[in-house]
């Protein structure tokens, strides 16, 4: 079996010679390695000592040493090319089915210690009320991600040389009780979160952003939403509960954590159970955006007022994957008909550009009713756009 690890760039990162690399190499006599575990706690004190260039240390002088030392297939493409920050490595050096699966191939690490951008998988599909299966949301937009490349020529985003990102795994929930899933999420949200880092979410049915929303708000006060859905997820209860996936939204407003009159709902259509399904949004003060607002028009001119409207304190982005019309992204819990398009999708996620992003998350994407694995591969480029988003990146 062919192998790439990053035990040699693990010892680079704690400063030692190149050399002890290799001799770390060589300890190794297995040829079968993991994939991305190193940490990044040196490259962060790193990033942090010298703000100007987050997430870089001094290029060291053994490239051409870590590229010779490649050929015998050892180590990852990032060593080669840039030992500065966690870059996942180009399939020009590693096929893209090789090694264990995370997003976009960058690192695993087991906390958001050191890291400016964690991707943090949410995998409860408890909360749905049609459809389940956004439990398995995670694990196939990670195997999707393994198309995902460097850079974002559209926007010149250069996010990994920006900023130092890992997938620090998923959230341990409890698919038995509800409750207690929030509890677990909101406690590792407020880890992440205390760490000075931006959590990028893998979901997950919609539920879960209540208990990340009540971590956020207790960092950054009441945020701004762009939230993207076929539904305004306010719904009060359902068969007497108050959580599930069609009241995050509500239970937010009920506990002070949405800054509601910096809150835009964007995609809203389908029947509804009231004559005015949206006035419980409108009277906290929400932007409600129906779905056939949005047919065939660009939303360059919507999301410039959106950034106005968002002005520069925190904003928070949740993306139902269900905006999107089923044609597209047919995998989901609670489809309707005559969606946004992906392209839409990317004009609301580009012109979050410039806001104050705190966080993001991408929800309720059920891989099985998805035979073509597009929905969790659309899910992967819209995360690979909020992190191009985000306003620590540098572009050319
Ligand atoms: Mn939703």
């Amino acid at each position: 079996m062919e192998i790439f690890c990053s035990l040699g760039r693990k010892a680079l990162l704690q400063g030692k010679a190149c050399q002890n690399s290799l001799a770390v190499a060589k300890q190794v006599s297995c040829r079968t390695f993991l994939t991305g575990t190193c940490r990044s706690q040196q490259l962060s004190s790193n990033s942090r000592a010298n703000p100007g260039r987050p997430g870089c240390l001094p290029r060291t002088p053994c490239g051409s040493f870590f590229e010779s030392f490649y050929t015998g297939s050892f180590l990852p493409h990032r060593l080669l090319s840039d030992a500065r920050s966690n870059v996942p490595p180009s399939a020009e050096f590693v096929a893209r089915p090789v090694g264990v699966c995370s997003m976009f191939k960058l690192p695993i690490q087991n906390s958001a210690e050191g890291l400016d951008v964690a991707f943090v998988g949410v995998p409860l599909d408890t909360g749905t009320s049609n459809r389940p299966g956004a439990r398995f949301g995670p694990r196939h937009i990670r195997a999707e991600s393994s198309l995902m490349r460097l850079f974002n020529p559209s926007t010149g985003a250069d996010p990994y040389h920006s900023l130092v990102a890992a997938d620090i795994g998923d959230v341990n929930v409890n698919l038995y009780n509800l409750k207690d899933s929030c509890r677990r999420i909101r406690e590792a949200f407020q880890k992440i979160v205390t760490q000075g880092c931006v959590p990028l979410t893998l979901g997950g049915d919609h539920t879960i952003t209540y208990p990340i929303l009540q971590a956020m708000a207790e960092k950054h006060g009441p945020v701004g939403l762009v939230h993207v859905d076929a539904h305004t997820d306010t719904g009060d209860k359902a068969l007497g509960e108050k959580i599930y996936h069609g009241t995050p939204f509500r239970r937010c407003v009920d506990e002070g954590l949405l800054d509601c009159k910096r809150v835009v709902q964007i995609g809203i259509r389908g029947s509804s159970y009231t004559q005015d399904p949206y006035k419980y949004c409108r009277d906290q003060g929400f932007r409600v955006v129906l779905a056939e607002d949005c047919w065939m028009k660009s939303l360059v001119p919507l999301m410039a007022e959106v950034r106005k409207q968002m002005g520069d304190k925190p904003v928070y982005i949740s993306f139902d994957i269900d905006g999107i019309d089923p044609a597209y992204a047919p995998g989901t819990g609670t489809p309707e008909i005559a969606g946004l398009t992906p392209s839409q999708a990317l004009e609301i996620i580009r012109g979050c550009q410039g806001l104050n992003i705190v966080g993001g998350d991408l929800v309720e994407v059920a891989p099985m009713y998805d035979a073509s694995g597009n929905t969790a591969l659309l899910g992967a480029n819209l995360l690979f756009e909020m992190l191009c988003a985000l306003p620590q990146v540098k572009r050319t």
